[in-house]
């Protein structure tokens, strides 16, 4: 039986294989990602972005006691970028969230970043696809946030969760808006320590400033202490209420949208390159080193590869 129509069943080695070859970007992937999606889109995504060591893999072991407890089946992808800085981070995800080894009703994989050609993003989707077509009721994306990282993050998912700690009250004017503007619930972790109140309030004043129509979604702020399980359950239900909040008012069928027209692109790109590696040799060095040389723009460029994918 090939990969896909035993992910559909639920079977991990085969998922794990599928995850692989994504990592990897295997063409194989791609057809049986093709099979996968028309079961895809049922799984609620929580996106959890936030800088390294900031509790995001001890948050999310506590969230996936909690909605396990609820009888849903979990899935968490953790995005790791692999840096010399975080090299042990994902043995540390794998310890941490080890408690829920045995537990069939959870599934969890690490996929490593090494300088993808088709972007973070791309492969995160594709990972939670997979998750998403097991069955998996909930799944939980965890990324280290660079800037991006967490925009990217949050494209993914229908909730996004950033994750905070104390100390940061001064520094919150300077972290980009994007980054900002992308959380649905700010978590303020290990909210043990000092300067948790000043953060609360930067934030407060923050999303006072930019708040909108009552009918919107007024981003949460949530306190927990991670390791010690505290705050996790009111966690959980500010992630519920976003999702009912998000079914209710026709926000998860425009984010939803605005993700299927990011992989339409990416989608488009990947064919168009492909085709381009198919055509003769060196055909694609050849319009680099024009465009390098400046003797064609990058336009012209694709526009001269759009006309030749439509005559073949
Ligand atoms: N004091 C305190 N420490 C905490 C709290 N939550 C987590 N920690 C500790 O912070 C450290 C980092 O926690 P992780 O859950 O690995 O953080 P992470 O954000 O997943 O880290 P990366 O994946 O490496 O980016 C661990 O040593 C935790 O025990 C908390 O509420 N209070
Ligand atoms: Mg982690």
């Amino acid at each position: 039986m090939e990969l896909a129509s035993k992910v559909l069943k639920g079977d991990v080695g085969a998922a794990a294989r599928l995850i692989r070859c994504i990592e990897d970007e295997l063409p194989e992937a791609a057809g049986e990602l093709e099979k996968i999606y028309p079961h895809t889109g049922k799984a609620s995504i929580v996106g959890v972005a936030g800088a390294p060591g900031a509790g995001k893999s001890t948050l999310i072991d506590s969230l996936v006691s909690i909605f396990r407890k609820q009888g849903m089946t979990v899935g968490v992808v953790a995005v790791d970028p692999t840096s010399p800085f975080t090299g042990g981070a994902i043995l540390g995800d794998r310890i941490r969230m080890q408690q829920h080894n045995t537990d069939k009703g959870v599934f969890i994989r690490s996929l490593a970043t090494r300088g993808w050609k088709g972007g973070l993003a791309k492969a995160t989707v594709n990972a939670v696809h997979v998750m998403d077509a097991m069955g998996k009721d909930i799944i939980f994306v965890e990324a280290v946030g660079s800037g991006q990282a967490e925009v990217d993050v949050a494209k993914v998912a229908d909730t996004a969760l950033l994750v905070l700690t104390p100390g940061m009250g001064d520094e919150i004017q300077m972290l980009k808006a994007g980054i900002l503007e992308a959380a649905d619930i700010f978590v303020i972790n290990k909210a043990d320590r000092e300067g948790t109140d000043n953060l609360k309030r930067a934030l407060e004043v923050m999303i006072d400033m930019k708040a909108g129509a009552p009918t919107e979604w007024k981003p949460a702020i949530v306190l927990t202490e991670a390791v010690y399980g505290k705050g996790a359950e009111e966690l959980v239900e500010q992630i519920n209420k976003h999702r009912e909040f998000l079914t209710s008012s026709g926000e998860l069928e425009k984010r939803r949208k605005i993700r299927a027209e990011l992989e339409l692109a990416w989608a488009v790109e990947s064919a168009a390159m492909n085709y381009v590696e198919r055509m003769e040799k060196g055909y694609l060095e050849r319009l680099v080193a024009d465009l390098a040389q400046r003797k064609m723009n990058p336009h012209s460029a694709a526009q001269e590869i759009i006309n030749r994918c439509v005559k073949f």
